[in-house]
């Protein structure tokens, strides 16, 4: 059999902020929890990961704080690793880029790139600041995206549209040291042959069509666009010294893929990136995919001796609370203050349930309250609980296998192996989300059952459904682990099953002793919800104390009935579709962020609610000509809609 080894990753945090909750999510916590399952499943596998230290985010914010760009760096990496060890994220490796091993490395695939003629030198004009004296290479440098107008987009990357830029191409552009209007000025680069893996490239992610939407479509769109040569040295001190030009350093995203290749070296496992066989994951957030999905793997083939990814799971973003996360607006929950307040496996299993996969999630203390409450503490906790306590209680600790079970047990048993099958291919497909959701069912299915059957009533059915019971707590406690493994390492304990093993979970075992529980979680309370969010300062109750609408102001808004009529796809657009809608005799033409939440059929014929006197907007060269109205939470969506036949065209008052 084709046995493979994995080498799962998470994109490399910059040093220089404290991480929080969206940080965790976005990569660290998914990569730890696919991890662990390929680690508990049997397979080979390493989790690498370490801190990304050079480049200008690191040099700015330096320089704002006062310090050198080492000071920060050292300060930093201890936060991040305390931060990831409270969390129980499981590396193999937590290095980093600015260890020599990754300087040799770096300067490698530099040599050998530039041997091979995929390194060139070349005269450009790049902004410079006439007030700080120095070039502005990357985030020196902010101002307006020329794509889509974002006013704060950095020098090397729009942090909304998720373009990747040059400093150049920013309009307005400011020094971000002293706000300064830069001058351009000449000076040589060294620069990466990326033309010239345009048609390698684009078959190679051709193939890759198990990628998700998000990765697949962006790195496509860029592909189609036309790949230019890109610069990989800066005028700056902090970096790894270009080789054969010690007055410039090397781009930070040049060298900072190549750290996982320095990391898993550092552990005896460069030989794992060598073999075609194995399978590279790396986790990352939506901004990383053109280094992931383009750009490293342009850097491989060139280099030619390391394998290219074979899955890129990249997430949304998580915001908070109706607006980012920022430490600066002390706004959002960050790294330790979260485990303040709340256990890893509460936070663990908070955010792995609102795992952007697809959309942007919104945080929020009502919706973290009410996954505790309800699911967390209700369906699992108290069903975990419950039939621990019970058995102790009416069978002694030990609880024999019964000699037959009734037609109901074995519906249950078999409904119980289903879905294990289930949960694994979902682990093994990465929709991790999905695979909490369907344990958490597990965990709903085993209540249900046991109120059907009420074994405190029922004394001859109580040994068989008590069995089962108790089965279907092991299940859920081995199925868990990879999410929730202080957890899941209780329920063990209680079970005296420490050891055993993942395949095990489907099968109907007879334990030994079962020793007492503790209540696993608790329920968070009202008035703990309004005290967080007071302390970390939700951007949603500043806006509803100040953002009065006058009913005036309400007035003005046109809402209408309106029947959908058509659905098309948007070319190159994974989330929209093109709506035609009925306006009582009036046609008009809407772009929605549908797809993926609604089938064409689904929508095809359904009566919305439009409001019509938006002013018309162009949306990936149409133009939408109002909007309809929508419920969102999480990353679920529900159009609104009329309850009884009305013409189209009647207002919504
Ligand atoms: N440090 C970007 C980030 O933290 C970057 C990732 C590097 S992965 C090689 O968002
Ligand atoms: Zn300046």
């Amino acid at each position: 059999m084709l046995k493979f080894k994995y080498i799962v990753t998470s994109a490399l945090p910059y040093v220089n902020n404290v991480p929080h909750l969206g940080t965790i999510v976005g990569c660290v916590l998914p990569a730890d929890v696919y991890s662990r399952y390929l680690k508990l499943k049997g397979e080979e596998c390493v989790y690498v990961c370490g801190t990304d230290e050079y480049g200008t985010p690191i040099a700015v914010q330096a320089e704002k704080e006062g310090i050198s760009p080492k000071e920060l760096c050292d300060k930093y990496y201890e936060i991040h690793k305390k931060v990831y060890e409270g969390f129980n994220i499981k590396f193999d490796v937590f290095s980093r880029t600015s260890s020599p091993e990754h300087t040799e490395l770096t300067q490698y695939f530099y040599n050998k790139l530039k041997k091979k003629g995929h390194i060139y030198k070349k005269k450009v004009k790049q902004l410079y600041c006439p007030n700080c004296k120095r070039f502005l290479p990357d985030r020196y440098v902010i101002g307006t995206c020329p794509y889509c107008g974002y006013e704060k987009a950095r020098g090397d990357q729009c942090e909304s549209c998720g373009k990747v830029l040059e400093p150049s191409q920013l309009l307005d552009a400011r020094c971000n040291i002293c706000s300064n209007k830069p001058v351009l000025k000449e000076t040589e680069h060294s620069f990466f042959r990326l033309s010239a893996f345009q048609r390698q490239l684009k078959e190679w992610i051709d193939k890759n069509k198990h990628w998700p939407a998000n990765a697949r479509s962006f790195a496509l769109s860029w592909i189609r666009e036309g790949l230019i040569d890109r610069s990989i040295t800066r005028d700056l001190e902090w970096g790894v010294p270009c080789p054969d030009d010690p007055s410039k350093v090397i781009y930070v995203w040049f060298d900072a893929p190549i750290g996982y290749i320095t990391f898993s070296k550092q552990i005896g496992k460069e030989d794992w990136w060598k073999d075609k066989k194995n399978r590279i994951v790396h986790f990352i957030g939506k901004d990383n995919i053109p280094f992931h999905a383009i750009i490293f793997p342009a850097m491989n083939m060139g280099v030619g001796e390391y394998i290219l990814p074979y899955q890129i799971a990249s997430a949304e973003y998580l915001n908070y609370e109706g607006g980012k996360f920022s430490k600066s607006e002390g706004r959002g929950v960050f790294g330790d203050d979260a485990l303040k307040l709340f256990p890893a496996d509460y936070w663990r299993y908070v955010l792995m349930s609102m795992y952007p996969e697809n959309r942007d999630v919104d945080f929020t203390w009502e919706e973290f309250q009410r996954k505790v409450n309800t699911e967390l503490n209700d369906a699992f906790g108290n069903f975990v609980y419950r039939v621990i306590s019970f058995v102790l209680r009416f069978h002694g600790r030990e609880l024999e296998k019964p000699e037959q079970f009734s037609e109901k047990d074995r519906q249950i048993v078999n409904k119980v192996k289903e879905s294990c099958a289930k949960i694994n291919k979902l682990y093994e497909s990465i929709k991790l989300k999905e695979a909490l959701q369907e344990i958490i069912a597990l965990a709903r299915l085993g209540n249900q059952y046991l109120n059907a059957e009420e074994p405190w009533k029922n004394k001859d059915r109580a040994q068989s459904v008590m069995f089962i019971s108790l089965n279907i707590v092991k299940t859920i406690a081995i199925l868990i682990e990879p999410f929730l493994p202080e957890t899941s390492a209780k329920i063990k304990k209680a079970l005296n099953i420490e050891d055993i093993a993942w395949h095990k979970a489907a099968e109907l075992l007879e334990f030994g002793k079962v020793e007492a529980i503790e209540p696993l979680f608790r329920k968070v309370d009202d008035k703990e919800v309004i005290e967080y969010r007071q302390r970390f300062r939700s951007k949603v109750e500043g806006v509803r104390i100040l953002d009065t609408v006058s009913y005036d102001d309400f007035k003005k808004m046109k809402l209408k009935v309106a029947e959908i009529v058509s659905v098309e796809d948007v070319a190159g657009a994974d989330k929209l579709y093109k709506l035609s809608i009925d306006i009582g005799g009036e046609k008009r033409t809407l772009v929605a962020g549908l797809k993926g939440d609604y089938d064409k059929e689904e929508l095809l014929g359904k009566k919305i609610i439009v409001l019509t006197n938006l002013e018309a907007k162009k949306i990936r060269g149409i133009e939408s000509q109002g909007m309809l109205l929508a419920a969102e939470k999480g990353d679920k969506v529900s159009l609104l809609t009329v309850d009884r036949n009305i013409d189209n065209g009647a207002d919504v008052l």
